[in-house]
């Protein structure tokens, strides 16, 4: 699972690029996607809210009112090796997160709030890639 976690992610992150112009985030705040799992990952700048709002877009994850497109993230979850292990839980664990932050109007806020709230879930369910495994793929790809 951890495996599966490590492929979404990579695999989400390819959107970083294309969202950096709209969501006016800069290198210094997020050099690359999979950083979000280091220890140290800050939630304190919107847009790093704003980037996952775009990048969620880019793969028509959320509906009209910004919110999680459940079928959609579904089965862009299944569509990594072994994603059909994880998409109910993940779906389960965004969606749980999300309605913890309803009340949060502006999206870019409340897409960070959430994600926090995901890497903590994940963190607590042993379901959060290593950075070891994330680098190691990373740098795989690279060359
Ligand atoms: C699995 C890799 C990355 C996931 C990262 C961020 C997850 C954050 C979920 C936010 C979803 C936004 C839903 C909007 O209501």
């Amino acid at each position: 699972t951890m495996e599966v976690m490590k492929d979404v992610t990579l695999g989400f992150g390819e959107a970083l690029q294309s969202c950096r112009e709209e969501s006016q985030l800069t290198e210094d705040k997020m050099e690359e996607f999979f950083h979000f799992w280091r220890d140290d990952f800050k939630f304190e700048d919107r847009e790093v809210g704003c980037a996952i709002k775009c990048m969620s877009s880019h793969f028509n994850l959320l509906t009209d009112s910004h919110r999680m497109h459940h079928e959609n993230t579904d089965t862009f979850i299944k569509s990594f090796p072994n994603g059909e292990v994880l998409s109910k839980r993940m779906v389960n664990i965004i969606h749980t997160c999300e309605q913890q932050f309803d009340a949060l109007e502006d999206h870019c806020w409340r897409i960070l709030r959430i994600a926090e709230c995901f890497k903590v879930t994940c963190k607590k369910e042993g379901i959060a890639p290593t950075m070891e495994l994330l680098m190691a793929e990373f740098i795989m790809e690279a060359d």
